[in-house]
């Protein structure tokens, strides 16, 4: 029997030696919770790929709520953890309007097109009409990877050449959005490495054109990011918020982390939502991230 997406994901992040619960239960059976259990606890979600930051409100947080209730019990305080966690991941959920325009953007080899694959398999089978763009000029191979997936999935597809100028690209799907009446447009974008000026204000033109050309569609800036980066992902999304308005996340390649605290660290220093993880190479391989139940699997 086939396992569901939602197993899939559970599986990967909570059946390894590494696991989060596991490694907050060996901090907890440390004794009392005193100043050395506060900096176990804090390096340890550190070496979860929470980040220093997160992992510092986290732990005072807790320290808090200890002094505050006088617990001593181990299973109360991890109940404390957890709710402290699901707090923390209490974002504004985006609200989805159609007809809609994706801007999917970040830097190489993240999964972006991949997960425009996986977003237009989606939203035609709930009945959506779909088209995306090749505004990925750059690479020779990116728009045939994208028309390939296009035939695949059976969905439209507007592309140019390469080298052609990817605002362009967008202003003409956009075009064919409106005369095909379409519920949802998707423009891949090259990979840009976040710290290359021209290439970040290509971006922003495309983002301008998008806003200019765009009336009557709600806006959705989706930034891709790779789970195995760590806590790089959390600078790359920064740097392309100040550039184009970010208004979710794709979190890709969970099933190549047993780590899920990246997750956790990125809603809480960018307050933007993780909408979808990313589970594998294939079109259905995608999820909706529910904040809520992926603390909780992080605590089974
Ligand atoms: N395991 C796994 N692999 C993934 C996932 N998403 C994408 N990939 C793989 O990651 C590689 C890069 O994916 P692409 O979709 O081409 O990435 P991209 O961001 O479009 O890359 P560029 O256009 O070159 O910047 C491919 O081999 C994908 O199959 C995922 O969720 N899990
Ligand atoms: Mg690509």
């Amino acid at each position: 029997m086939e396992l569901s997406l939602y197993e899939r994901m559970r599986n990967r992040l909570i059946k390894t030696k590494d696991n989060f619960k596991e490694k907050i239960e060996n901090v907890m059976y440390m004794g009392s919770f005193d100043d050395d259990f506060f900096d176990e606890l804090e390096e340890t979600l550190i070496l979860s790929d929470l980040g220093a930051l997160t992992a510092t409100k986290i732990t005072e947080a807790l320290r808090a709520k200890i002094k505050e209730t006088r617990s001593k019990s181990k299973e109360e305080v991890m109940g404390f953890l957890k709710e402290i966690l699901i707090e923390m991941v209490q974002v504004e959920p985006v609200e989805k309007q159609y007809p809609t325009i994706m801007l999917v953007v970040g830097v190489n080899g993240v999964g972006k097109t991949t997960t425009i694959a996986k977003l237009a398999s989606r939203y035609k089978k709930e009945g959506k009409k779909v088209i995306i763009a090749a505004a990925d000029t750059f690479r020779a191979a990116a728009a045939e990877q994208l028309d390939e997936w296009a035939q695949r999935v059976g969905v439209d597809i507007v592309k140019s050449t390469t080298g052609a100028d990817p605002s362009s690209v967008v202003y003409d799907a956009i075009g064919a959005a409106k005369a095909r009446n379409a519920d949802i447009l998707i423009c891949d974008t090259a990979g840009r490495l976040h710290n290359k000026v021209n290439l970040m204000k290509e971006l922003e033109k495309i983002s301008r054109i998008i806003n200019r050309e765009g009336s009557g569609f709600t806006i959705h800036n989706l930034m891709v990011l790779d789970a195995t980066t760590g806590q790089n992902a959390i600078n790359q999304a920064k740097v392309f918020h100040d550039c184009v308005d970010i208004s979710g996340i794709v979190l890709t390649k969970l099933d190549g982390t047993a780590k899920g605290g990246i997750a956790i660290a990125l809603i809480d220093e960018l307050q933007i939502p993780i909408e979808y993880v990313g589970i594998g190479e294939k079109s259905e391989d995608l999820i909706d991230f529910d904040p809520k139940k992926f603390v909780d699997l992080l605590f089974e």
